[in-house]
Protein backbone atom coordinates (compact mmCIF):
# COMPACT_ATOMS: atom_id res chain seq x y z
CA UNK A 1 0.00 0.00 0.00
CA UNK A 2 1.24 3.40 -0.88
CA UNK A 3 1.11 6.39 1.67
CA UNK A 4 2.62 9.07 -0.82
CA UNK A 5 -0.15 11.57 -0.46
CA UNK A 6 -0.82 11.20 3.32
CA UNK A 7 3.25 11.69 3.61
CA UNK A 8 2.64 15.06 1.91
CA UNK A 9 -0.46 15.76 3.85
CA UNK A 10 1.94 15.37 6.96
CA UNK A 11 4.50 17.67 5.42
CA UNK A 12 2.36 20.43 4.97
CA UNK A 13 0.60 20.29 8.23
CA UNK A 14 4.08 20.31 10.22
CA UNK A 15 4.39 23.68 8.62
CA UNK A 16 1.96 24.79 10.69
CA UNK A 17 0.96 22.67 13.17
CA UNK A 18 3.46 21.45 15.70
CA UNK A 19 4.48 17.94 15.07
CA UNK A 20 2.19 18.00 12.26
CA UNK A 21 -0.81 16.68 14.51
CA UNK A 22 -3.51 18.10 17.03
CA UNK A 23 -2.10 15.30 19.59
CA UNK A 24 0.66 13.59 19.87
CA UNK A 25 -0.66 9.85 19.76
CA UNK A 26 -1.73 10.46 15.94
CA UNK A 27 2.31 10.71 15.38
CA UNK A 28 4.34 7.97 13.90
CA UNK A 29 7.48 9.13 16.05
CA UNK A 30 7.63 5.82 18.14
CA UNK A 31 7.25 3.68 15.01
CA UNK A 32 8.34 5.72 11.90
CA UNK A 33 6.99 6.99 9.10
CA UNK A 34 4.16 9.60 8.69
CA UNK A 35 0.26 9.26 10.07
CA UNK A 36 -2.24 8.12 8.04
CA UNK A 37 -4.85 11.47 7.00
CA UNK A 38 -8.01 9.79 6.73
CA UNK A 39 -10.42 11.01 4.50
CA UNK A 40 -13.55 9.28 5.58
CA UNK A 41 -14.51 6.02 7.70
CA UNK A 42 -17.50 4.03 7.97
CA UNK A 43 -18.64 0.86 10.19
CA UNK A 44 -15.54 -0.88 10.34
CA UNK A 45 -13.17 0.74 7.81
CA UNK A 46 -10.99 4.07 7.32
CA UNK A 47 -10.71 5.23 4.00
CA UNK A 48 -7.13 7.40 3.59
CA UNK A 49 -6.36 10.01 1.42
CA UNK A 50 -4.34 7.77 -0.49
CA UNK A 51 -7.73 5.38 -1.33
CA UNK A 52 -6.55 2.68 0.92
CA UNK A 53 -9.17 0.94 2.79
CA UNK A 54 -7.75 0.05 6.38
CA UNK A 55 -9.72 -2.17 9.20
CA UNK A 56 -9.54 -0.16 11.93
CA UNK A 57 -8.87 -1.25 15.77
CA UNK A 58 -8.43 2.27 17.21
CA UNK A 59 -11.77 4.02 16.86
CA UNK A 60 -10.82 7.31 17.53
CA UNK A 61 -9.35 5.75 20.50
CA UNK A 62 -12.81 4.21 22.10
CA UNK A 63 -15.80 6.05 21.04
CA UNK A 64 -16.31 4.47 17.68
CA UNK A 65 -17.37 1.35 19.53
CA UNK A 66 -20.54 0.86 17.34
CA UNK A 67 -18.66 1.58 13.95
CA UNK A 68 -17.39 5.15 11.84
CA UNK A 69 -20.42 7.01 11.17
CA UNK A 70 -23.26 5.17 13.29
CA UNK A 71 -26.10 6.29 11.47
CA UNK A 72 -28.52 6.74 14.20
CA UNK A 73 -26.13 9.12 15.66
CA UNK A 74 -25.12 10.82 12.39
CA UNK A 75 -28.62 11.17 11.68
CA UNK A 76 -29.45 12.89 15.70
CA UNK A 77 -26.69 15.37 15.10
CA UNK A 78 -27.76 16.33 11.93
CA UNK A 79 -31.24 16.85 12.74
CA UNK A 80 -29.62 18.81 16.23
CA UNK A 81 -27.04 21.24 14.43
CA UNK A 82 -30.61 22.61 12.27
CA UNK A 83 -32.04 23.98 15.21
CA UNK A 84 -28.41 25.94 16.73
CA UNK A 85 -25.60 24.49 17.40
CA UNK A 86 -25.05 26.15 20.99
CA UNK A 87 -26.69 28.06 23.34
CA UNK A 88 -24.73 28.52 26.64
CA UNK A 89 -28.00 27.76 28.51
CA UNK A 90 -30.09 24.35 29.46
CA UNK A 91 -32.11 22.18 27.30
CA UNK A 92 -33.80 19.48 27.47
CA UNK A 93 -31.66 17.05 25.88
CA UNK A 94 -28.99 17.80 28.64
CA UNK A 95 -31.40 16.11 31.39
CA UNK A 96 -31.91 13.65 28.69
CA UNK A 97 -28.83 11.94 28.37
CA UNK A 98 -28.18 12.66 31.95
CA UNK A 99 -30.88 10.24 33.19
CA UNK A 100 -30.19 7.77 30.75
CA UNK A 101 -26.40 7.52 31.94
CA UNK A 102 -27.58 8.02 35.44
CA UNK A 103 -30.17 4.77 35.16
CA UNK A 104 -26.90 2.63 32.93
CA UNK A 105 -24.41 3.04 35.55
CA UNK A 106 -24.12 1.86 39.26
CA UNK A 107 -23.88 4.39 42.25
CA UNK A 108 -24.31 7.55 40.84
CA UNK A 109 -26.88 10.32 41.28
CA UNK A 110 -25.75 12.99 39.15
CA UNK A 111 -23.77 13.35 36.64
CA UNK A 112 -21.83 16.96 34.97
CA UNK A 113 -21.06 16.83 31.05
CA UNK A 114 -17.90 18.53 29.91
CA UNK A 115 -15.99 18.55 26.89
CA UNK A 116 -13.05 16.03 27.42
CA UNK A 117 -11.77 13.25 29.53
CA UNK A 118 -8.97 15.18 30.68
CA UNK A 119 -11.49 17.67 31.57
CA UNK A 120 -13.39 15.51 33.39
CA UNK A 121 -10.83 13.90 35.39
CA UNK A 122 -8.63 17.25 36.26
CA UNK A 123 -12.19 18.44 37.79
CA UNK A 124 -13.26 15.08 39.10
CA UNK A 125 -10.12 15.70 41.30
CA UNK A 126 -10.67 19.24 42.16
CA UNK A 127 -14.28 18.03 43.32
CA UNK A 128 -12.37 15.18 45.65
CA UNK A 129 -10.25 17.97 47.52
CA UNK A 130 -13.01 20.31 47.65
CA UNK A 131 -15.05 17.62 49.22
CA UNK A 132 -11.98 16.36 51.45
CA UNK A 133 -10.42 19.06 52.16
CA UNK A 134 -6.96 17.62 51.42
CA UNK A 135 -4.57 18.22 49.03
CA UNK A 136 -2.91 15.16 47.68
CA UNK A 137 -4.01 12.42 45.44
CA UNK A 138 -2.73 9.15 44.53
CA UNK A 139 -1.65 8.46 40.78
CA UNK A 140 -0.80 4.70 39.34
CA UNK A 141 2.46 4.71 37.24
CA UNK A 142 1.35 4.52 33.53
CA UNK A 143 -2.46 5.52 33.95
CA UNK A 144 -3.03 8.62 31.90
CA UNK A 145 -6.26 10.79 33.02
CA UNK A 146 -5.76 13.45 30.56
CA UNK A 147 -2.86 15.84 30.11
CA UNK A 148 -3.70 18.11 33.03
CA UNK A 149 -0.90 19.02 35.14
CA UNK A 150 -1.83 16.91 38.41
CA UNK A 151 -1.64 13.41 36.05
CA UNK A 152 1.24 14.86 34.26
CA UNK A 153 3.75 12.30 36.82
CA UNK A 154 4.83 9.01 35.08
CA UNK A 155 1.52 9.12 33.00
CA UNK A 156 0.80 6.40 30.11
CA UNK A 157 -0.31 6.94 26.75
CA UNK A 158 1.52 9.54 24.46
CA UNK A 159 3.24 11.00 27.32
CA UNK A 160 5.63 8.04 27.59
CA UNK A 161 5.60 6.80 23.80
CA UNK A 162 7.38 9.86 23.47
CA UNK A 163 9.54 10.12 26.37
CA UNK A 164 7.51 12.96 28.48
CA UNK A 165 5.99 11.15 31.51
CA UNK A 166 6.81 13.86 33.60
CA UNK A 167 6.19 17.16 31.13
CA UNK A 168 8.45 20.13 31.83
CA UNK A 169 5.76 22.85 32.58
CA UNK A 170 4.56 20.97 35.29
CA UNK A 171 5.47 22.87 38.86
CA UNK A 172 7.22 21.05 41.64
CA UNK A 173 4.00 22.55 43.58
CA UNK A 174 1.47 20.86 41.64
CA UNK A 175 4.04 17.50 41.21
CA UNK A 176 4.25 17.19 45.11
CA UNK A 177 0.41 16.91 46.01
CA UNK A 178 0.49 13.74 43.30
CA UNK A 179 1.73 10.55 44.68
CA UNK A 180 2.48 7.60 42.66
CA UNK A 181 1.72 3.92 43.26
CA UNK A 182 2.58 0.50 41.29
CA UNK A 183 -0.74 -0.71 39.36
CA UNK A 184 -2.22 -3.89 41.37
CA UNK A 185 0.42 -3.51 44.25
CA UNK A 186 -2.06 -2.89 47.30
CA UNK A 187 0.63 -2.67 49.65
CA UNK A 188 2.38 0.22 47.60
CA UNK A 189 -0.54 2.25 47.95
CA UNK A 190 -1.41 1.20 52.06
CA UNK A 191 1.99 2.62 52.48
CA UNK A 192 1.52 5.76 50.80
CA UNK A 193 -1.10 6.18 53.02
CA UNK A 194 0.52 5.11 56.23
CA UNK A 195 2.88 7.56 54.86
CA UNK A 196 0.94 10.59 54.17
CA UNK A 197 -2.06 10.81 57.45
CA UNK A 198 -4.95 12.43 56.70
CA UNK A 199 -4.01 13.78 53.73
CA UNK A 200 -5.02 12.03 50.84
CA UNK A 201 -8.22 13.10 49.01
CA UNK A 202 -8.35 10.49 46.29
CA UNK A 203 -7.39 7.53 44.66
CA UNK A 204 -7.72 7.78 40.66
CA UNK A 205 -7.26 4.78 38.52
CA UNK A 206 -8.38 3.27 35.23
CA UNK A 207 -9.97 0.59 36.58
CA UNK A 208 -8.81 -1.46 33.80
CA UNK A 209 -5.65 0.29 32.23
CA UNK A 210 -5.62 1.18 29.40
CA UNK A 211 -2.49 3.63 28.63
CA UNK A 212 0.58 1.36 29.34
CA UNK A 213 -1.10 -1.15 26.55
CA UNK A 214 -4.31 -3.25 28.42
CA UNK A 215 -4.18 -4.14 32.21
CA UNK A 216 -6.41 -5.63 33.88
CA UNK A 217 -6.56 -5.12 37.59
CA UNK A 218 -5.58 -8.26 39.83
CA UNK A 219 -8.32 -10.20 41.55
CA UNK A 220 -9.06 -8.09 44.85
CA UNK A 221 -6.82 -5.05 43.66
CA UNK A 222 -10.40 -2.78 43.14
CA UNK A 223 -11.70 -4.36 46.28
CA UNK A 224 -8.50 -4.04 48.20
CA UNK A 225 -8.35 0.18 46.65
CA UNK A 226 -11.99 0.41 48.21
CA UNK A 227 -10.86 -1.10 51.69
CA UNK A 228 -7.98 1.20 51.91
CA UNK A 229 -10.01 4.63 51.00
CA UNK A 230 -12.68 3.34 53.50
CA UNK A 231 -9.92 3.16 56.21
CA UNK A 232 -8.39 6.29 55.35
CA UNK A 233 -11.47 8.33 54.43
CA UNK A 234 -10.33 9.28 50.61
CA UNK A 235 -12.99 9.27 47.97
CA UNK A 236 -12.13 6.09 45.11
CA UNK A 237 -12.27 7.43 41.85
CA UNK A 238 -12.93 5.55 38.72
CA UNK A 239 -11.44 7.12 35.28
CA UNK A 240 -14.12 5.33 33.45
CA UNK A 241 -12.99 7.06 29.97
CA UNK A 242 -11.99 3.98 28.21
CA UNK A 243 -14.00 1.17 30.22
CA UNK A 244 -17.10 3.60 30.50
CA UNK A 245 -20.30 2.15 28.34
CA UNK A 246 -17.61 0.01 26.63
CA UNK A 247 -17.07 -3.06 28.70
CA UNK A 248 -20.33 -3.50 30.30
CA UNK A 249 -23.41 -0.63 30.76
CA UNK A 250 -22.05 0.13 34.14
CA UNK A 251 -18.74 0.20 33.08
CA UNK A 252 -16.22 -1.12 35.65
CA UNK A 253 -18.39 -0.41 38.56
CA UNK A 254 -20.63 -3.18 37.22
CA UNK A 255 -18.03 -5.87 35.85
CA UNK A 256 -15.84 -5.67 39.17
CA UNK A 257 -18.92 -5.46 41.62
CA UNK A 258 -16.72 -2.22 42.73
CA UNK A 259 -18.19 0.79 43.94
CA UNK A 260 -16.56 4.41 43.15
CA UNK A 261 -17.11 7.88 45.37
CA UNK A 262 -16.55 9.35 41.18
CA UNK A 263 -16.45 8.08 37.96
CA UNK A 264 -15.34 9.74 34.97
CA UNK A 265 -16.14 9.57 31.48
CA UNK A 266 -15.35 10.33 27.85
CA UNK A 267 -14.89 8.18 24.32
CA UNK A 268 -18.33 6.47 24.03
CA UNK A 269 -20.47 8.36 26.08
CA UNK A 270 -19.72 11.33 23.38
CA UNK A 271 -20.73 8.98 20.06
CA UNK A 272 -17.97 10.55 18.62
CA UNK A 273 -18.39 13.88 19.69
CA UNK A 274 -16.09 15.81 21.98
CA UNK A 275 -18.05 15.20 25.64
CA UNK A 276 -16.23 14.05 28.87
CA UNK A 277 -18.54 13.81 32.38
CA UNK A 278 -17.98 13.09 35.63
CA UNK A 279 -20.40 11.14 38.36
CA UNK A 280 -21.35 10.56 41.52
CA UNK A 281 -23.57 10.52 44.45
CA UNK A 282 -25.48 13.29 45.20
CA UNK A 283 -23.61 13.91 48.67
CA UNK A 284 -20.54 14.34 46.91
CA UNK A 285 -21.79 16.15 43.43
CA UNK A 286 -23.72 18.82 45.04
CA UNK A 287 -19.94 20.18 46.16
CA UNK A 288 -19.90 21.48 42.42
CA UNK A 289 -21.27 24.92 41.74
CA UNK A 290 -23.45 26.52 41.64
CA UNK A 291 -25.21 24.07 44.22
CA UNK A 292 -21.85 24.59 46.58
CA UNK A 293 -18.48 25.60 46.36
CA UNK A 294 -16.12 23.64 44.64
CA UNK A 295 -15.71 25.72 40.70
CA UNK A 296 -16.75 24.03 37.27
CA UNK A 297 -17.91 25.55 34.00
CA UNK A 298 -18.02 25.36 30.49
CA UNK A 299 -19.14 27.35 27.72
CA UNK A 300 -19.41 24.27 25.35
CA UNK A 301 -20.58 21.81 28.36
CA UNK A 302 -23.43 19.95 27.33
CA UNK A 303 -23.18 21.01 23.84
CA UNK A 304 -26.41 20.26 22.03
CA UNK A 305 -24.66 18.68 19.00
CA UNK A 306 -21.90 16.82 21.28
CA UNK A 307 -25.29 15.72 23.73
CA UNK A 308 -27.44 14.68 20.64
CA UNK A 309 -24.89 12.44 19.92
CA UNK A 310 -24.34 10.87 23.28
CA UNK A 311 -27.97 10.01 23.59
CA UNK A 312 -28.23 8.35 20.36
CA UNK A 313 -25.12 6.21 21.20
CA UNK A 314 -26.04 5.37 25.15
CA UNK A 315 -29.57 4.43 23.73
CA UNK A 316 -28.15 2.22 21.23
CA UNK A 317 -26.26 0.52 23.56
CA UNK A 318 -28.80 0.42 26.50
CA UNK A 319 -31.44 -1.34 24.05
CA UNK A 320 -28.80 -4.21 22.85
CA UNK A 321 -29.08 -6.77 25.40
CA UNK A 322 -26.69 -8.65 24.15
CA UNK A 323 -23.82 -5.99 22.66
CA UNK A 324 -21.07 -6.50 25.18
CA UNK A 325 -21.68 -10.28 24.68
CA UNK A 326 -21.09 -10.07 21.73
CA UNK A 327 -18.04 -7.68 21.29
CA UNK A 328 -16.16 -10.09 24.00
CA UNK A 329 -16.73 -12.65 21.62
CA UNK A 330 -15.45 -11.11 19.00
CA UNK A 331 -12.50 -10.11 20.75
CA UNK A 332 -11.74 -13.60 22.32
CA UNK A 333 -11.96 -14.77 18.51
CA UNK A 334 -9.21 -12.09 17.44
CA UNK A 335 -7.23 -12.99 20.77
CA UNK A 336 -6.95 -17.20 19.81
CA UNK A 337 -6.48 -16.15 16.22
CA UNK A 338 -3.30 -14.23 16.81
CA UNK A 339 -2.37 -16.47 19.61
CA UNK A 340 -2.04 -19.55 17.12
CA UNK A 341 -0.09 -17.14 14.38
CA UNK A 342 2.08 -15.52 17.03
CA UNK A 343 2.87 -19.28 18.27
CA UNK A 344 3.20 -21.18 15.05
CA UNK A 345 5.93 -18.34 14.14
CA UNK A 346 8.15 -18.71 17.45
CA UNK A 347 7.60 -15.36 18.20
CA UNK A 348 7.60 -14.16 22.31
CA UNK A 349 4.99 -11.96 23.45
CA UNK A 350 1.92 -11.32 25.91
CA UNK A 351 -1.45 -10.50 25.13
CA UNK A 352 -3.91 -8.70 27.53
CA UNK A 353 -7.52 -8.71 27.48
CA UNK A 354 -10.61 -7.65 29.03
CA UNK A 355 -13.58 -7.54 26.81
CA UNK A 356 -13.23 -5.39 23.61
CA UNK A 357 -9.64 -3.40 25.01
CA UNK A 358 -6.65 -5.84 23.93
CA UNK A 359 -2.75 -5.60 23.68
CA UNK A 360 -0.51 -7.44 22.20
CA UNK A 361 3.12 -7.40 24.23
CA UNK A 362 6.31 -8.48 22.41
CA UNK A 363 7.93 -9.93 26.00
CA UNK A 364 6.99 -13.05 27.59
CA UNK A 365 6.48 -12.24 30.91
CA UNK A 366 3.65 -10.90 31.96
CA UNK A 367 2.44 -7.52 31.68
CA UNK A 368 1.15 -6.11 34.76
CA UNK A 369 2.09 -2.77 35.33
CA UNK A 370 4.05 -0.02 34.24
CA UNK A 371 7.45 -1.52 34.53
CA UNK A 372 6.49 -4.47 32.67
CA UNK A 373 5.18 -2.97 29.66
CA UNK A 374 7.76 -1.31 29.58
CA UNK A 375 9.69 -4.32 28.74
CA UNK A 376 8.06 -4.99 25.80
CA UNK A 377 10.62 -5.15 22.53
CA UNK A 378 9.70 -2.14 20.56
CA UNK A 379 11.57 -2.96 17.68
CA UNK A 380 9.46 -6.01 17.08
CA UNK A 381 6.36 -3.74 17.67
CA UNK A 382 7.29 -1.45 15.17
CA UNK A 383 8.06 -4.43 12.42
CA UNK A 384 4.72 -5.28 13.90
CA UNK A 385 2.76 -2.02 13.58
CA UNK A 386 3.82 -1.22 9.87
CA UNK A 387 3.40 -5.01 8.60
CA UNK A 388 -0.06 -4.82 9.51
CA UNK A 389 -0.51 -1.06 8.10
CA UNK A 390 1.02 -2.87 4.62
CA UNK A 391 -1.93 -5.44 4.83
CA UNK A 392 -4.49 -3.01 5.63
CA UNK A 393 -4.88 -3.37 9.51
CA UNK A 394 -4.15 0.19 11.37
CA UNK A 395 -3.35 -0.67 15.14
CA UNK A 396 -2.21 2.35 17.70
CA UNK A 397 1.05 3.30 16.73
CA UNK A 398 2.36 2.96 20.24
CA UNK A 399 2.78 0.14 21.97
CA UNK A 400 1.52 1.73 25.12
CA UNK A 401 -2.08 1.94 23.79
CA UNK A 402 -5.00 -0.63 23.65
CA UNK A 403 -6.55 -1.69 20.84
CA UNK A 404 -10.36 -1.11 20.98
CA UNK A 405 -12.90 -3.55 19.27
CA UNK A 406 -15.84 -2.10 17.31
CA UNK A 407 -19.25 -4.18 17.12
CA UNK A 408 -19.10 -3.24 13.11
CA UNK A 409 -16.48 -5.70 12.79
CA UNK A 410 -17.36 -9.13 11.07
CA UNK A 411 -15.30 -12.65 11.62
CA UNK A 412 -14.68 -11.71 8.03
CA UNK A 413 -12.78 -9.11 9.39
CA UNK A 414 -11.25 -10.89 12.50
CA UNK A 415 -9.84 -13.47 9.76
CA UNK A 416 -8.56 -11.04 7.24
CA UNK A 417 -6.61 -9.30 10.49
CA UNK A 418 -6.06 -13.18 12.09
CA UNK A 419 -4.23 -13.82 8.56
CA UNK A 420 -2.19 -10.78 8.38
CA UNK A 421 -0.86 -11.59 11.87
CA UNK A 422 0.46 -14.79 10.55
CA UNK A 423 2.07 -12.93 7.72
CA UNK A 424 3.51 -10.05 9.95
CA UNK A 425 4.56 -12.83 12.27
CA UNK A 426 6.71 -14.52 9.69
CA UNK A 427 8.84 -11.64 9.24
CA UNK A 428 9.24 -10.68 13.01
CA UNK A 429 12.00 -12.69 13.85
N1 LIG B 1 -6.68 8.50 25.60
C1 LIG B 1 -6.17 8.38 24.29
C2 LIG B 1 -5.36 7.14 24.12
N2 LIG B 1 -4.43 6.87 25.10
C3 LIG B 1 -5.42 9.52 23.91
C4 LIG B 1 -6.09 10.32 22.92
C5 LIG B 1 -5.17 11.44 22.61
O1 LIG B 1 -4.31 11.74 23.44
O2 LIG B 1 -5.31 11.96 21.51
Amino acid sequence: MLYERSSRLFAEAAKVIPGGVNSPVRAFKAVGGTPIFVKEAKGAYLYDEDGNRLIDYINSWGPMILGHAYEPVINAVIERAKKGTSFGMPTALETEIAALAVSMVPNIDKIRFVNSGTEACMSAIRLARGYTKRDKIIKFAGCYHGHSDSFLIQAGSGAVTFGTPNSPGVTQGTAKDTLLAKYNDLQNVAELFTANPDSIAAIIIEPVAGNMGCIPPADGFLQGLRELCDQNGALLIFDEVMTGFRLAKGGAQELYNVKADLVTFGKVIGGGLPVGAFAGPEAIMNHLAPAGPVYQAGTLSGNPLAMAAGLEMLKALNADADIYKRLDEKTAYLENGMRKELDSAGITYTINRRGSMISVHFDERPVTDFASAANGDNETFKKFFHGLLQEGVYIAPSAYETWFITDALTYDDLDFTIQAVGKVASNLK
